[in-house]
């Protein structure tokens, strides 16, 4: 199975997961900061603070990069480093440490692909409301326009958003993410301004090609029966088509409005918020690690799911990764042919995908999640559609939000207490395969 030379071969990261130097260089906190020190939020207490110390190591990590053979480095621009409070005042030493890796990177041949937002807002953005309050996506927008205007000349390719599903629903409805915050209608809320803040940061980056990176899944129903079916539909539209359709489509879907008519009546959204969220874009970003089966029942699992009341998520009966995640990679093959079905007009990047096991170095597990998720990629582009990278999720053992530092994903192990680096047997088996240009 060959990519051709054209595919992109990558490794994924975020800021909070791996830099560490929280309150170096004018960096204030942001709400992981704020949620890490809060008692019984993160599991064993751990915290970004020092994390994988990346932030004084990357020329070490961009050595290894190299050395694995990546072809871009997607990693993520922390907010508060570089706009410290989240409007206004720019810190110039945030963004030269980015400078410095965008050079780092380039001249050792690895694309930069930066990611604006992978959720560590500014606190006092949070204080004044957070991303419920519109006025997040406007200052999201200024930040976006500042990051470009300075790495501009060096970066092509820009994310604005890492999983907004996430920032909205984990951080506002559950609480189990930053900000913690447990309150469903403002959940909707903040999905629709870090959509409006994603296509006002597209327009504020003229030249740039620009994208979204979105957790999609592929749901089943349990059953054939029309309950069960419903109950698919109903997940389907809050996981997939509530960030899809208005990115791409300039609506947000009807049935998903109707099912979250309990919760809130969509009065936040304004004139021309639909025309902004859907800017002109170049790829959408495919994060895929978990098909999901769902039945009609009484609610259980992720209660992220607003609305969802009569939804039961059911066990696929298949292997799952130390974090409890089902394995299966026909789910990836399944959705990126759906999304080529039903929004055809955009290229994909699979921005993320990837797997936590307790195993360290010699991680045959790890090797065959990838390999069968890679296998997905190739079927999938030799049925027509048009997949142009593929990211592994991460380069480095990192912060996994609130399950602290025990869940690893790196193809890299990092020893926490000497910051040693070590490549796994999962980074030899990936350089061998962008060696081949495939399997
Ligand atoms: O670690 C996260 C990442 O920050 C976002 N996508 C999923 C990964 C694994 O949970």
């Amino acid at each position: 199975m060959t990519f051709g030379p054209g595919f992109l071969w990558g490794a994924a990261t975020s800021s909070y997961q791996i830099e560490g130097a929280a309150s170096l260089d004018g960096r204030l906190p942001s709400i992981w900061d704020t949620f890490c020190a809060a008692p019984g939020k993160v599991d064993g207490g751990d915290t970004g603070a020092v994390a994988a110390d990346h932030y004084h190591r990357y020329p070490e990590d961009v050595a290894l990069m190299r050395s694995l053979g990546l072809g871009a480095y997607r990693f993520s621009i922390a907010w508060p480093r570089v706009q410290p409070l989240g409007s206004g005042a720019v810190e110039q030493r945030g963004l030269d440490f980015y400078r410095r890796l965008v050079d780092t990177l380039l001249d050792n041949g690895i694309q930069p692909w930066p990611t604006l937002y992978h959720w560590d807002l500014p606190q006092p953005l949070e204080d004044l409301g957070g991303w419920p309050e519109r006025d997040t996506a406007l200052r999201f927008a200024e930040y976006a326009e500042l990051v470009h205007d300075a790495l501009g000349d060096r970066v092509t390719h820009w994310t604005t958003l890492n999983e907004p599903w996430c920032s909205a629903f984990l951080g506002y409805a559950t609480g189990r993410h930053a900000p913690g915050r447990q309150d469903p209608a403002a959940s909707i809320r903040a999905a629709h301004h870090l959509l409006l803040g994603h296509g006002l940061a597209a327009r504020a980056m003229p030249g740039a090609s620009v994208g979204i990176t979105l957790n999609l899944t592929h749901v089943t129903a349990g059953s054939g029966s029309a309950e069960d079916l419903d109950a698919a539909r109903r997940i389907d539209g809050l996981q997939n088509r509530l960030f899809l359709d208005p990115v791409l489509l300039a609506e947000y879907p009807s049935d998903v409005v109707a099912d979250l008519a309990p919760v809130t009546a969509f009065d936040f959204v304004q004139e021309d918020d639909l025309k902004n969220i859907a800017a002109p874009l170049d790829f959408l970003g495919v994060n895929y690690y978990s098909p999901m089966l769902v039945g009609h029942g009484s609610a259980s699992g992720p209660s992220a799911y607003v609305g969802s009341e009569h939804v039961s998520h059911l066990d696929g009966g298949r292997a799952r990764t130390s974090i409890g995640w089902e394995i299966d990679a026909r789910g990836l093959l399944d959705l990126l042919l759906r999304l080529d079905r039903d929004y055809p007009a955009i290229p994909l990047y699979v921005t993320e995908n990837g797997a936590a096991f307790d195993d360290e170095i010699h991680d045959a597990e790890r090797i065959a999640y990838l390999d069968g998720h890679v296998r997905a990629c190739a079927d999938a582009m030799a049925r027509g559609v048009r997949l142009k990278g593929y990211f592994a999720w991460s380069l480095l053992d990192n912060f996994e939000w609130s399950y602290g530092y025990a869940q690893r994903f790196g193809l890299v192990h990092v020893d926490y207490q000497t910051q040693e680096r070590t490549l796994k047997d999962s980074a030899h088996w990936y350089a061998a395969l962008i060696r081949r240009g495939g399997l």
